[in-house]
């Protein structure tokens, strides 16, 4: 079929050049190819064509088997468990944790590329598995993060609708503000309004996701430095990883730990299966067929409730809260007392909990290696250790939560606090950037295989009543 070939059609860039440059190419995509090393598009357009042809065999042989059933409690109870979403990146083992494309978190900081020196896995690598499947080589990494810097440039008036909002508007809301703006950038809505074949979809979305990722840090950064500093952003290094400019624009990238923090920040927020909030959103607005901006930026806006990416902002306030209350008492009954009276106030434990996991959260694990390593003495990580020992049995006494021990949100803020890094209001953003990485492969895939408009089915009380024979 045509969209068969459109999908084997594969330099969709010009062959061997020697350095990242920009071309015309199919579609008016633009694209940067490098020294031999096949790019990230030609790898997924090689592989697409499997792919389709998986999905339809699947769907033509096993399409009316049964999946799955929903209960009643199931309907009301947040759509918990029931199998109505594709995800291919990722998938999420309530026992185990994430495994993205099956590779567990100590997996991919065994084999992605580093940079050169560093110790954590690159997210460019992340990236690359997420979408293709396949771990990426060392160049392939290294013509990412170049791509990525060489489209990072942000439009005027993105820097100027920032610099307008009120430093007390908060960074999520500019976030996803900015990133909204973007769609005037985007070229799978130009494309469409003048009219392109279906199949033409992921080609666009995939060119509009790139260049969304690489504007992301200086958006980040630039609010960032609105709000707490003094406004001034350095530019991009061309040559650096996408996790080095980060940490350079934000103003920390003297310490290299720092930076090493941030890719392994970088990497283990990007995806977390399909349901949960920020990345069911992007996946709902997108099916609409939204750019990516602005379904990115929807997702975004879910990550900034306290039940999901916020909780990061969350757990930083209320140990800073709890310090001033124990002080030098570290002790168990302190801490205890303390949960009990978080509790007791019919409050939530910020950073434990999750709907899915039911042990601890081994992106939590990762980022308590790192602090065991790095910060053993810190003040604020010793709280967090105590808290880690005290927290599952209190709250298991409690009797609510299904899962009693920490998620990915209960250490974040310690080790960014511990670098200088210390206004937790805008830790969500750092979340935000990430998530993008997680969120976007999935949009191109969305529209590579054909996914069309999500519509669940939604009914009144009456009616489930009536569903399930009750009288009222
Ligand atoms: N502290 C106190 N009570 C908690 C709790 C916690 N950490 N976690 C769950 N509960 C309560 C729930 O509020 C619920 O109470 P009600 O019956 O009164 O409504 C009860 O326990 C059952 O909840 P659950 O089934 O165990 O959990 P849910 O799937 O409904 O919710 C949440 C999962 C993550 C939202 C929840 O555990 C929570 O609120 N945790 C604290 C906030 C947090 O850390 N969020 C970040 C989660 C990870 C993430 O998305 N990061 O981005």
């Amino acid at each position: 079929s045509s969209w068969l070939l459109f999908a084997l059609v594969p330099p969709l860039c010009g062959p061997l050049i020697a350095k990242p440059v920009q071309t015309a190419a199919l579609n008016g995509a633009r694209c940067y190819s490098s020294v031999k090393a096949k790019s990230l598009k030609e790898t997924f357009a090689d592989g697409l064509p499997a792919e389709i042809e998986k999905v339809k065999k699947l769907r033509k042989e096993y399409g009316n088997k049964v999946v799955g059933e929903v209960t009643l409690d199931q309907v009301y109870g947040g759509a918990r468990g029931i199998k109505s979403l594709v995800w291919e990146g990722s998938v999420l083992d309530s026992e185990e944790g994430i495994r993205f494309r099956g590779h567990t978190i100590p997996d991919v900081q065994k084999l992605l590329p580093k940079a050169p020196g560093g110790t954590e896995p690159l997210p460019e690598g992340l990236f690359w598995l997420l979408l293709t499947g396949e771990i990426p080589s060392e160049q392939q990494v290294r013509d990412l993060s170049a791509e990525w810097a060489a489209r990072s440039d942000i439009p005027k008036f993105i820097e100027e609708l920032i610099d307008r909002c009120p430093s007390t508007l908060h960074p999520m809301a500019q976030f996803s503000l900015a990133v909204t703006a973007l769609e005037h950038e985007s070229a799978f809505a130009k494309a469409y309004a003048k009219g392109i074949n279906k199949k033409e979809y992921w080609s666009y979305t995939f060119e509009d996701s790139m260049d969304l990722i690489a504007k992301l840090p200086t958006i980040a950064a630039k609010i960032y430095r609105n709000v707490y500093k003094d406004g001034k952003v350095a530019a991009i290094q061309k040559d650096k990883d996408y996790s080095f400019n980060l940490a350079n624009q934000l103003g920390f990238a003297d310490n290299k730990d720092f930076v090493e923090l941030m890719r392994l920040y970088l990497t283990i927020h990007t995806d977390h299966e399909g349901g949960n909030v920020s990345a069911h959103t992007t996946h709902l607005v997108g099916s609409a067929l939204s750019s990516p901006m602005l379904s990115l930026s929807a997702g975004l806006q879910g990550l900034a409730g306290p039940l999901h990416g916020l909780a990061n902002q969350e757990v930083l306030n209320w140990l800073t809260e709890m310090k001033k209350v124990v002080g030098n008492d570290l002790s168990d009954k302190s801490i205890t007392d303390y949960l009990w009276s978080t509790l007791n106030a019919g409050r939530v434990v910020p950073g434990y909990g999750h709907a899915v996991l039911r042990k601890t959260d081994p992106r939590y694990v990762s980022q308590r290696e790192f602090a065991l390593r790095m910060l053993p003495d810190d003040p604020m990580f010793k709280l967090v250790s105590q808290v880690y020992k005290i927290a599952p049995g209190v709250l298991t006494e409690h009797g609510k939560t299904k899962n009693p021990f920490p998620n990915v949100d209960a250490h974040s803020g310690v080790l960014l606090q511990y670098y200088g890094l210390t206004e937790a209001n805008y830790y969500t953003v750092l979340f935000g950037v990430s998530r993008a990485l997680g969120v976007l492969p999935q949009l191109i895939i969305d529209r590579a295989l054909g996914m069309p408009i999500e519509r669940p089915k939604s009914f009144s009380t009456e009616a489930y009543a009536k569903l399930v024979g009750a009288k009222l």
